[in-house]
């Protein structure tokens, strides 16, 4: 990685620092942010609570930790030489990889010197006076700026469920999404992982071959497809590289922004053969693209439960042991949680040193000095993965103190969950942005465009006020309301929103349920935001 020491930190002022915009986080939407704002001949100071670039993929270090949208199609496309130069080696890349990739992008265009590291935002409050924000950090400095960016992240705070005696176990517990640096060395311990999402079922794989035991505990199964990884085909990366244009291009019309083939419109509408040997097909092909194998899928609970038999098919005829099969296989509709894309997962309960203990009725009691307890047994453990999620979407945002106009705290505005115009601003919260934040399409489809797309359309906009000579934007509240009960309506249509899921913030007790992403697909969402930036930015107020 690059010298951290060669940034912001180094000429940190005394007292108040002002800047034409602050970024709060440098992931890949606070990286790109500064890129562009630079661009406008802006100064920007990015706040990183880290003590470097990457955001996820600085943070979740576990073992097995990687991408599962394809390398070609994660990551940036702003710079065509960028995208050229750059040579993915797997057709999913690992965590390892992608710090790489995110350490050379920092390294070309510069970035550290404007980012400060180390450092957390714990309040922004907008000073209607002055129209500046004034950011507070947790070193006790303050910065102030017309333009405040969140890019915070959707998946960046990190669910922490508090269980009884969990101060008394004496062994370490890790969070997948703050995992050490130093990475962890199992050998030769007895392992438990909390949690069966995307994390623990990337981990699990890899903990199984290194720990001497390990210990699985699931609450609700879920349903994985296999990754099918492998090194990149050059011939196929040639192709791609040959009009990477006009290969994003088409990306951007697919309602995930990620290229793949979807089906024929609907699973009833051909024969169970023709079903089964689409569903086969495509989970040979494997990833994401299995739960695309017809239009209808998310739409109708039929054909939903024709693909989830398929899967449940697999999973008995993969697992040895048929009660730990039938534990490991999900009752519910399938891509309602986001669906797991793994690599030898069903599997790995074949061996002798994994054991899988349901949690489903009979939650884990308390930890003990020695181990987990679970209904009068104590499973002794050295050690503890807990692989329990984040608090999406909100949680980044709202462990910052942000208050707008007149004093107005987010904190009170979302307290019956997230109210945000198209996702990006909030009305009452002038000059405030998110990128990919709840009512935009983010985390249910390819992130890096996602982010790439509201950093253009921020950045775009700060240049348009800066043009018509003005300071102040703020989103209107009918046009907030109108967008919320939009990407209501819209999540009301899909299977997507029926479920117990972190989309709908169920993992964190007392959230409020709104199904937080935007279902209705990225180009008609990307054109209405082209829209309302060619209508002089309908829909917010400009003075
Ligand atoms: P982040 O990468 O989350 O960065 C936000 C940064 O803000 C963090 O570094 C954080 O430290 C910082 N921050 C937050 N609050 C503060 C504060 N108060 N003060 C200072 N700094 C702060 N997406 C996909 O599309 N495909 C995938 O395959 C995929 N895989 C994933 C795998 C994992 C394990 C996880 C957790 C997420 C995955 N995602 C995936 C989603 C992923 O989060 C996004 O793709 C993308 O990396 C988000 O970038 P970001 O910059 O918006 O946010
Ligand atoms: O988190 P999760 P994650 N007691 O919330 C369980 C992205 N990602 O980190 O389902 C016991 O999905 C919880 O159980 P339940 C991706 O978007 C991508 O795995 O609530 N168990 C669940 O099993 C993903 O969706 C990749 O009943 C408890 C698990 O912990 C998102 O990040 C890899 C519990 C949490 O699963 C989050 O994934 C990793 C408790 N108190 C992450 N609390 C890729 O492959 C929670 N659980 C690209």
């Amino acid at each position: 990685m690059g010298d951290t020491n060669q940034n912001a930190n180094e000429a940190r002022p005394a007292g108040i620092s002002d800047f034409d915009v602050v970024v709060v986080g440098a992931g890949f939407a606070g990286m790109y942010l500064l890129h562009r704002l630079r661009g406008l001949g802006l100064s920007v100071r990015v706040i990183e609570a880290g003590s470097d670039v990457g955001g996820t993929w600085y943070w979740n270090r576990y073992p097995g930790a990687r991408c599962d949208v394809e390398s070609m199609q994660y990551s940036y496309q702003f710079s065509e030489e960028l995208q050229q130069e750059w040579e993915w080696t797997e057709r999913y890349a690992t965590q390892s990889e992608i710090l790489r990739y995110v350490d050379h992008v920092a390294e070309r265009f510069d970035l550290r010197r404007d980012i400060q590291f180390d450092t957390r935002v714990t309040a922004a409050t907008f000073d209607d006076a002055t129209s500046r924000w004034v950011i507070e950090t947790d070193d006790g400095a303050r910065l102030r700026a017309p333009y405040c960016i969140m890019a915070t992240g959707c998946l960046s705070s990190p669910n922490k469920p508090q269980f009884e005696g969990q101060e008394d176990f004496a062994g370490p517990i890790y969070h997948t999404g703050n995992w050490p640096h130093e990475g962890v060395d199992f050998t030769g311990q007895r392992v438990a992982v909390i949690g069966t999402g995307s994390s623990a079922i990337q981990s699990i794989p890899v903990i199984a071959e290194q720990a001497a035991q390990l210990t699985v505990f699931q609450r609700t199964p879920n349903y994985a497809v296999p990754a099918h990884n492998g090194p990149l085909d050059p011939a196929k990366v040639r192709e791609i590289k040959a009009d990477y244009a006009g290969f994003r291009a088409r990306a951007k019309q697919t309602p995930t922004g990620n290229l793949f083939e979807v089906g024929g419109p609907s699973a009833m509408a051909v024969s169970a053969e023709e079903r089964a040997r689409e569903y086969e097909a495509r989970w040979q092909a494997g990833g994401l693209p299995f739960l695309a194998a017809f239009a209808d899928i998310m739409f109708d609970p039929e054909a939903n439960q024709t693909i989830a038999d398929f899967v449940r098919d697999k999973i008995r005829a993969i697992v040895d042991d048929p009660a730990v099969a039938d534990l490991l296989a999900p009752k519910n509709i399938i891509g309602c949680k986001r669906i797991c894309v793994d690599t030898g997962y069903y599997e790995t309960f074949n061996r002798d040193n994994v054991a899988l203990v349901d949690i489903s009725e009979t939650p884990i009691a308390r930890f003990t000095a020695d181990g987990v307890s679970v209904d009068g047994r104590v499973y002794e453990v050295d050690a503890i993965v807990s692989a329990t999620g984040f608090d999406a979407m909100t949680g980044a945002l709202l462990n910052i103190d942000i208050r707008g106009a007149g004093g107005a705290a987010l904190r009170d505005k979302w307290r019956d969950g997230p109210k945000a115009y198209l996702g990006l601003a909030l009305a009452s919260f002038p000059n405030l942005f998110m990128v990919t934040g709840p009512g935009s399409p983010s985390v249910i489809s390819n992130m890096l465009p996602a982010i790439e797309q509201h950093v253009n359309w921020i950045t775009d906009c700060i240049g348009y006020m800066r043009d018509q000579g003005l300071g102040r934007i703020e989103a209107q509240i009918d046009a907030e309301e109108a967008w919320v009960a939009h990407v209501g309506e819209v999540a009301d249509l899909s299977l997507r929103s029926t479920c117990s899921s972190w989309y709908v913030g169920a993992n964190i007790p007392g959230k409020p349920r709104v199904y937080m992403p935007y279902i209705g697909g990225v180009p008609v969402y990307a054109q209405k935001c082209n829209q309302v930036a060619a209508d002089g930015y309908e829909g917010f107020a400009l003075s």
